[in-house]
């Protein structure tokens, strides 16, 4: 399996020597003319580098609070909220788990949501990730948050955003752990809905940093939602979004010439499209990947084929995310784990992309600094 995963997937050798990446006798020809690099990726991928990924501090940049309900956490809110789940224990809410892309994880996801009602639900919920990312040294979180799937239940913008910030701002003083919250439209809605939802979150400006694009992405372009983003801008707000997830490069190029984005989440179908890769590498702009999440909603079939390594060989600022982990099988920790596994990556490979994530971070220069110097003690 492994060796298969090496011919297809070593970059050095597709790109630099033009080799057909299936043919057996391209691939013995070109592992005598890069025998270096080759023998350095076989050495990568026996190396056990759990423990240095335990220990380097990490910044994780593409969460969805909601996507960290762990069943457990959602059956106990069902009882205390007196809702019913169509499921009646943990391992049948797990069991139900079976996705085959975006569209069905999103489908469960949303409905799982439905047992968030108080704003000590909500706390309770940022609460319990904020934990998980503290086992796994998280030193830094960008939280994404859907108002839209709350307040369209009848829950208040303000029930939501005071419970998730409360439990940030514990966070910081008890976990040490610093934040910034992102709030993400729902693109399968309409513009109207982000407009709406952008002027309720006005009043609560000085708790949200940036804006982002989040749900079924095929079909709703970010050029539906260049008014919304334009305001949001004109307010003070960053800008991400997802793109080139499941959604054609073509989306991509619109997240950076029409919502001006920071980053861009995901983004891995990128590769598609070599002028879109060259513009990315030249404006350093941060992909924020999740290896576990595309493995799980099958935009790649096996670990081995993510294009990860690819992408942060060819000079993108790849960054690591768990995106849903309580969905996905995995918080950061399991996904640098995972991923350093399937792909071969070397100890400079984890150093890099635990870097560009606090390099991509919202936070000012003078915190990414002290968080690389950070890390750069750990590395030793
Ligand atoms: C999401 Cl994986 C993913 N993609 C798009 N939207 C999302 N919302 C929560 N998880
Ligand atoms: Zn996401």
């Amino acid at each position: 399996m492994r060796a298969i995963s090496v011919r297809r997937g070593h970059p050095l050798l597709t790109t630099a020597l033009k080799i057909n990446p299936q043919s057996p006798i391209d691939h013995l020809l070109a592992m005598f003319a890069d025998w270096g690099g080759l023998l350095q990726y076989y050495l990568a991928m026996g190396v056990d580098l759990s423990k240095l990924i335990e220990r380097i501090p990490k910044a994780e940049l593409h969460l969805h609070i909601e996507g960290t309900l762990e069943p457990e956490l959602m059956l106990a809110l069902a009882q205390r909220n007196q809702i019913e789940l169509p499921y009646a224990d943990v391992d049948e809410i797990r069991r139900a788990y079976e996705f085959s892309d975006l569209q069905s994880f999103l489908d469960i996801y949303y409905a799982g949501a439905a047992v968030l009602i108080t704003e000590q639900d909500y706390y309770d919920l940022t609460w319990a990730y904020l934990e998980r990312a503290a086992s796994d040294n998280v030193r830094h979180v960008e939280i994404f948050f859907d108002p839209q799937t709350h307040t369209d239940r009848g829950i208040s913008f303000a029930t939501v955003i005071y419970g998730i910030y409360r439990a940030l701002q514990d966070g910081e003083t008890n976990l040490n752990i610093t934040f910034r919250l992102i709030m993400c439209f729902l693109r399968h809605l309409s513009a109207d809905d982000a407009m709406n939802t952008l002027e309720e979150a006005l009043p609560h400006k000085s708790c949200i940093h940036a804006v982002g694009l989040d749900s079924s992405e095929v079909g709703h372009p970010p050029s539906k939602f260049v008014a919304v983003f334009d305001r949001a801008r004109e307010e003070g707000f960053l800008t991400v979004a997802h793109a080139g997830e499941e959604g054609p490069p073509e989306y991509i190029w619109e997240a950076l010439d029409l919502l001006k984005v920071e980053r861009i989440d995901h983004g891995v179908r990128a590769i598609e499209d070599a002028k879109l890769v060259a513009r990315l590498v030249d404006e350093k702009m941060p992909l924020t990947v999740c290896p576990l999440s595309n493995l799980k909603l099958r935009v790649f079939n096996t670990l081995e084929e993510h294009n990860l390594k690819e992408l942060l060989d060819a000079g993108l600022c790849v960054t690591i995310n768990s995106d849903d982990p309580a969905y996905f099988g995995g918080y950061i920790g399991e996904n640098f784990r995972q991923s350093q596994r399937a792909l071969g990556l070397s100890a400079e490979d984890i150093y890099l992309l635990a870097k560009n994530a606090f390099i991509a971070s919202f936070i000012s220069d003078g915190d990414k600094k002290r968080y690389i110097q950070e890390l750069e003690m750990a590395m030793k």
